[in-house]
């Protein structure tokens, strides 16, 4: 049969902010806002949830102000913005929280290294687990790696706080972490907004004793981090970073970031310490500010950061006993904790509402390429090792042909363990998209070919990065900015690292996909299937002919809602006791996947 016609892509040309004095800006916009004025030459990520539109952005101000670019993750883009520091420009790496696992070791030593340009690292953390994988707290790992962290609390904090950090890197010889989280990346505020600040480039600076991690020279650079940390909690006594709200003396709040907005709200009348750079922490202030209430509660998103650290000092605060450690704060639990806490009066219950909402699971898209080799690797009763893009969903019904997902790009990794572990008589597969694949799946595919493995992995190579929007990566051919560049080509790498079973299938050939991935996992040794179909909405949105249900020949045998699809649902008419299907046909993009598993061929165009 005939299979519908291969995507077209858009042109994404880039547009450029205009100059007013205040703009509605997000606070992902204001970051990247913020680093534009302060004069940022090169800037560096990989997208992630909610990250990603700081880079969107940096890639709309002028090729002449500002190198943006995707990275292949977040390790190679915070290299790319050291290497520009090295060169003394100003630079910026932006990543969501569990980018910074990936980029660790980089960020770790050029925290003993410091900077010549000055550096910016703009990390998202997702408390609630909105989109992510966990919801770590990017403040550990600012201790841990001894660097300065800023927790801007709006939209306006977000651009004037990334325009500090820059002048604390150079001033104090750091790379500095600005953190936001998800409510403040995507809320809109009014901010005002300011001129680009043109810097002089520095020149690279030649010093080995710096430049140069080895033993000898790390040796030396470890005490001059930690004299640089007692440096940057000195400035912060008496910065600006540092207000202290006088107030109630009854109960005195310490807090920051988002956090500081619902303490304005609950309880307005406090006295508040809100620390605008969270680690390292002003303790003279701290302890002055403790002294001057009669209890302390500190009002902290996730971690017990900022408690740990004050109680630590030997001063008595509380907090977590409070206000939760896990999820999103807000202010409804932060005056329910408030309440408990023997602060503020319980609030009255929450209404009773009769009215529900329907829960609306995540579900793939109408005529989604991932949905066959699902399907497929079901009928093969394979033990599948998942990854981290939109096909994680098919872990859910009625795919239900996922067992594991750890984290980008550890499918392979997994996969190779199963298969070594020899504990099951099942084929043992990997799944992965094409931008998980090139982030950290190139690496575990030159392991499994090294160590003999045997395994299956499935590419779904959808051309596109869709679970995060749609950015562009090296498989598309495409830079941020939209110009043309070398495509990498799957089968030719996949090749080069040394499989020699190879098939490039198109995703949406239900028979040709079943018959290949039962071919591929009878293979002994590694063999790869390259599921290939772009995304049906990035970069354009495909919408084909719908098809529609010729009721009289369908006998409700509902082999197409295996399918997952959503255009596809239960009708009123039956067939001995079970619902017939209809198509919806706003919904229905032609894919024609539903055609072809349809038993009784009831299932046609609609005519035009
Ligand atoms: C370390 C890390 N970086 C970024 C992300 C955000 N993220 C999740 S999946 C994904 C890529 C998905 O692209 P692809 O593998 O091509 O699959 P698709 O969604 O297109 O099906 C990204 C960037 C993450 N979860 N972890």
């Amino acid at each position: 049969m005939e299979l519908p016609e291969r995507n077209v892509t858009s042109d994404t040309a880039a547009h450029v902010l205009p100059e007013p004095e205040a703009l509605p800006l997000t606070g992902n916009e204001a970051i990247a806002r913020g680093a534009w004025e302060a004069g940022v030459r090169v800037a560096a990520a990989y997208p992630g949830t909610p990250s990603t539109e700081i880079m969107e952005n940096m890639g709309r101000y002028p090729r002449e102000d500002v190198y943006a670019e995707w990275s292949t993750n977040e390790k190679v883009a915070c290299d790319v913005a050291i290497g520009a520091s090295f060169s003394g420009v100003r630079a910026l790496a932006a990543m969501k929280h569990v980018g910074v696992n990936v980029a660790a070791d980089s960020i770790m030593s050029v925290a003993y290294i410091g900077v010549n340009g000055g550096l910016v690292l703009a990390v998202c953390d997702d408390p609630g687990i909105h989109s992510s994988q966990n919801e770590q707290d990017t403040r550990l790992f600012a201790k841990w790696a001894r660097l300065p962290v800023l927790e801007p609390s709006d939209a306006q904090e977000s651009l004037d706080y990334t325009r500090l950090a820059y002048d604390l890197s150079e001033r104090f010889d750091t790379p500095v972490i600005v953190r936001s989280t998800t409510r403040l990346s995507h809320t809109t505020g009014m901010v005002r907004v300011g001129r680009r600040q043109e810097r002089p480039a520095r020149g690279f600076q030649e010093d080995p004793h710096k430049n140069v991690m080895i033993p000898a020279y790390a040796r030396e650079r470890h005490p001059i981090v930690l004299a640089r940390e007692q440096q940057v909690s000195m400035y912060l006594e008496s910065a600006e970073l540092t207000r202290w709200e006088r107030g109630d003396e009854a109960v005195g709040i310490i807090t920051s970031g988002a956090a500081y907005c619902y303490v304005k709200e609950a309880l307005p009348g406090a006295s508040i310490l809100k620390l605008g750079a969270s680690y390292p922490l002003p303790r003279q202030t701290i302890a002055e500010f403790c002294a001057s209430v009669r209890r302390v509660i500190v009002v902290e998103e996730l971690e017990p950061f900022i408690e740990t650290e004050v109680r630590a000092m030997g001063l008595a605060v509380e907090g977590k006993a409070f206000v939760p450690r896990t999820g999103e704060l807000s202010t409804e639990l932060l005056r329910r904790g408030l309440a408990e806490a023997g602060v503020l009066a319980a609030p009255p219950p929450a209404p009773a509402y009769r009215i529900k909402s329907t829960p609306r699971p995540p579900i793939l898209c109408a005529g989604c390429p991932h949905v066959v080799p699902f399907m497929a690797l079901r009928a093969v009763n394979a033990r599948v090792a998942g990854d981290i893009g939109c096909y994680t969903l098919a872990v859910i019904d009625p795919l239900k042909a996922i067992d594991t997902t750890v984290a980008m790009g550890c499918s392979i990794g997994n996969a190779v363990g199963m298969a070594k572990a020899n504990a099951e008589a099942r084929p043992i597969v990997a799944t992965l998209g094409d931008s998980t694949f090139l982030h950290a799946g190139i690496p575990p595919l030159i392991d499994a070919v090294y160590n003999q493995a045997n395994i299956t992995v499935i590419l779904l190579d959808n051309h596109v990065t869709a679970m995060t929007g749609g950015q562009d990566h090296p498989g598309t051919g495409r830079t941020l900015r939209g110009d043309p560049a070398h495509q990498v080509d799957f089968e030719t790498l996949i090749r080069a690292i040394g499989v020699k079973w190879v098939r490039k299938i198109d995703s949406y050939d239900v028979g040709h996909m079943y018959q290949t991935i039962r071919e591929a996992v009878e293979y002994k040794g590694v063999s790869v299937v390259i599921s290939d179909r772009p995304c049906v909405l990035d970069p354009v949105k495909i919408r084909g002919t719908p098809y529609q249900v010729q009721a009289a020949g369908c006998t409700a045998c509902q082999a197409c809602m295996n399918l997952a699809c959503p255009a596809l649902a239960w009708t009123d008419e039956w067939f001995e006791g079970r619902h017939k299907v209809g198509i919806n046909a706003e919904a229905c993009i032609g894919c024609s996947l539903c055609v072809q598993v349809c038993p009784t061929d009831c299932i046609r165009l609609v005519a035009s």
